[in-house]
């Protein structure tokens, strides 16, 4: 990279100084993770050896001289944080967590890394393994994630002080996650909310896949994360006191720190390191024992000599005795219940009740509201009740309507607040929401319009991969926004969405909806949640109170058939309203009809399969009605069901127009079933 031109800062001998006996004595700790790294993807026959065997050295002073965590606990809420974001490395972090002692990761889980069911995943997948802080793969994803954990550390330890929640957070990136557009979106946000907390490590090798970076790259990272607000050092990431030097420095920092560690990828490899063959593939068996003769690595694969394991495992319980001291100083804090509360992910015991009763008051006149002042409504009572909730938008606020009565915003003068203004980075919003909310003690909410969850997706879909609670709130959720247009209009989107697993989308028809969904969206602690709403005002379908959350089922009959009815209807959000229309209309033309409304497709397949068929009926005229695309209906109205919705692109115009235009009227739905009917 040209940042080689970048002057390291000098930087002052610290009190961390490493003699020259020691450093000798951590290359071979090092080499612990080498050896285990390149023999564990030897015996896959697949695997990248080259980040571990590159970032080993910086890695082990960094895990045994620096991260405040305790190998038997790995839940202590005030562990540092540690996120591999260059995931393909992943044998980096299976050799530590092994050689530190972390309970599951044992000599048997690396030697079967990359074989299913066990562990050692190909990439770090969250939950498969403690330790793990997150699913990390997708390049420059781990940046944004730590980006969201440093808030939440910021947040939590403005609610509860330096004595319960003062840590750092760690990320190791690579090439790729530095040239990904996420990270830019990362690191700007973290320079401006000055997350002094965080630390990016960059394993700047210079060499990603197709070869040199410089085939692709020319970007000089130092000065471009100082222009982000970052304080920036280099060090050659082999030198152990360097980097010593400069982990002590980021301690200090009123700003975020990143540390780029110059480093040989495939370090110790005599043929080949230094280049991409070390990258993705095996070394091979005879590089593999070139490269223990190099480092002076005399061992068998997989064995570890006694007391290079030991001092491995002194390192895994370094923090033993600060977190004994930590839970003493919770035991004696005022505020232990809220804390544990908190970290529980629980919501508050009364949330049930608080939802309850207002959802009885909406019911006494149930108002003619867009979702998304629905939605806004539900968070006025619902960031009352649960204090973990933190919020924001991509800068959308007045659109989204995600900021509820009296919320401050979080600002790095007062990290209390908890309204993040995410800017214009969606991106980096959903991302740093997996981090917050992986984090623990906050629950994470943000805002954009629908039709940018493509800039999200691949975010939203690790939220649902590891099984979290991220809620979405995505307004202007079909051509209803009217004049933006097809830009802004989403029609695929639902779709698209609706394709992922173990993700709720949610699209409400009314106020009462609207919070019943909110309550699921929260209730789901490993299920994240899309609340599709609208930007146009909506009748209420639902004019009473009912006790049960009917939204939970996801869908049911809103409005029933008088007489034995002929013709069913589905549809969901705004299309509810239109689909009580045509059923007025349908009644009237001598075809009796009933109404489905299906706020959430995902919830309604769980459902069983007597509720099913009563909910589906037998009616031979089946309609389903979404102003989007037909994707997904036809398991509800059959194949030659009749469908009301998108059939392409929308198109820019007054809302009064784009319905009748794109033939989503109760009109149309009348004349399409007389159609069918000839
Ligand atoms: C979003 C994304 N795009 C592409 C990939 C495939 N991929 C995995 S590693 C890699 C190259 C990464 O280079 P670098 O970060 O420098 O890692 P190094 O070769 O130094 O280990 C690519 C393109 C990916 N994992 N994620
Ligand atoms: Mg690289």
């Amino acid at each position: 990279m040209t940042s080689d031109t970048a002057a390291p800062a000098a930087l002052p001998l610290s009190a961390t100084l490493i003699s020259d006996e020691e450093r000798l004595k951590l290359r071979t700790y090092a080499n612990a993770i080498r050896a285990l790294s390149m023999d564990a993807v030897q015996k896959a026959n697949a695997g990248h050896p080259g980040l571990p065997m590159g970032a080993a050295d910086f890695a082990t002073v960094l895990f045994t001289r620096f991260l405040k965590f305790d190998a038997a606990d790995p839940h202590w809420p005030d562990r540092d944080r540690f996120v591999l974001s260059a995931g393909h490395g992943s044998m980096l972090l299976y050799s530590l967590l092994f050689l530190l002692g972390y309970k599951d990761m044992t000599l048997d889980q690396l030697k079967h890394f990359r074989q299913l069911g066990s562990k050692t995943a190909g990439h770090p997948e969250y939950g498969h393994a403690e330790g793990i802080e997150t699913t990390t793969g997708p390049l420059g994803q781990g940046i944004a994630n730590a980006v969201g954990m440093a808030i939440a550390e910021r947040h939590l330890n403005a609610r509860f002080g330096d004595d319960l929640v003062n840590h750092k957070t760690y990320a190791l990136a690579g090439d790729g996650c530095h040239m990904e557009g996420i990270s830019q979106e990362a690191i700007t946000l973290a320079g401006h909310l000055k997350l002094k907390n965080l630390i990016v490590l960059f394993d700047d090798n210079g060499i990603s896949i197709d070869g040199k970076v410089s085939l692709a790259d020319s970007t000089d990272q130092l000065a471009r994360y100082a222009a982000c607000g970052w304080n920036v050092t280099r060090v050659d990431g082999h030198d152990t006191n360097a980097v010593a030097a400069a982990l002590e420095a980021a301690q200090k920092s009123d700003k975020p720190s990143f540390i780029a560690c110059k480093t040989i990828i495939g370090y110790g490899a005599p043929n080949k390191q230094g280049t991409a063959a070390t990258h993705g593939s095996p070394l091979g068996a005879e590089e593999v024992a070139l490269a223990r003769k190099t480092l002076g690595w005399e061992y068998p694969p997989f064995e570890i000599p006694a007391d290079i394991l030991d001092f491995w495992r002194a390192a895994g319980r370094r923090g033993r005795a600060e977190r004994e001291a930590w839970e003493k100083r919770l035991a004696a804090n005022s505020a232990r219940s809220a804390f544990t509360h908190g970290q529980s992910g629980a919501l508050p015991a009364g949330f049930d009740e608080t939802m309850a009763n207002y959802k009885k008051e909406l019911a006494k006149s149930p108002p003619a509201l867009a979702t998304r002042n629905s939605s806004q409504n539900a968070l006025d009572v619902i960031n009352v009740a649960v204090p973990e909730t933190i919020g924001g938008s991509a800068d959308l606020t007045p659109s989204n309507n995600t900021l509820s009565k009296g919320m401050k915003s979080f600002t790095a003068a007062d990290y209390g607040g908890r309204y993040i203004h995410y800017g214009i980075r969606e991106h980096g919003m959903a991302a740093a929401m997996n981090g917050l909310a992986l984090h623990g003690g906050v629950i994470p909410y943000g805002g954009t319009f629908l039709v940018f969850t493509d800039y999200c997706r691949p975010a939203i879909r690790l939220s649902a991969l590891m099984g979290i609670r991220v809620i979405y709130v995505m307004t202007h959720d079909s051509i209803g926004l009217g004049e933006d247009g097809p830009t802004h209009q989403p029609v695929e989107h639902l779709a698209a969405l609706r394709a992922i697993p173990n993700l709720h989308v949610f699209r409400p028809c009314d106020a009462i909806e609207t919070v019943e969904c909110w309550q699921l969206a929260l209730q789901s602690q490993k299920t994240p949640s899309i609340l599709a709403l609208t930007r146009q005002k909506l009748k209420p379908a639902r004019l009473s109170y009912s006790a049960k959350n009917l939204c939970a089922q996801g869908a049911y009959e809103v409005a029933a058939s008088a007489k034995k009815s002929k013709a069913v209807i589905f549809a969901s959000g705004s299309e509810v309203e239109i689909a009580i229309d045509a059923k007025a209309l349908l009644d009237k033309a001598g075809i009796p009809a009933r109404v489905v409304s299906v706020p959430s497709m995902d919830l309604f397949e769980k459902q069983s399969k007597a509720y099913k068929d009563k909910v589906l009926g037998t009616e031979k005229i089946r309609i389903g009605i979404e102003a989007a695309l037909r994707n997904n209906w036809d398991r509800y109205i059959g194949l030659d069901g009749i469908f009301i919705g998108m059939t392409g692109f929308g198109a820019s115009g007054r809302i009064e127009d784009l319905y009748p235009h794109f033939g989503i009227t109760a009109k149309h739905v009348l004349q399409a079933v007389k159609k069918k009917q000839r």
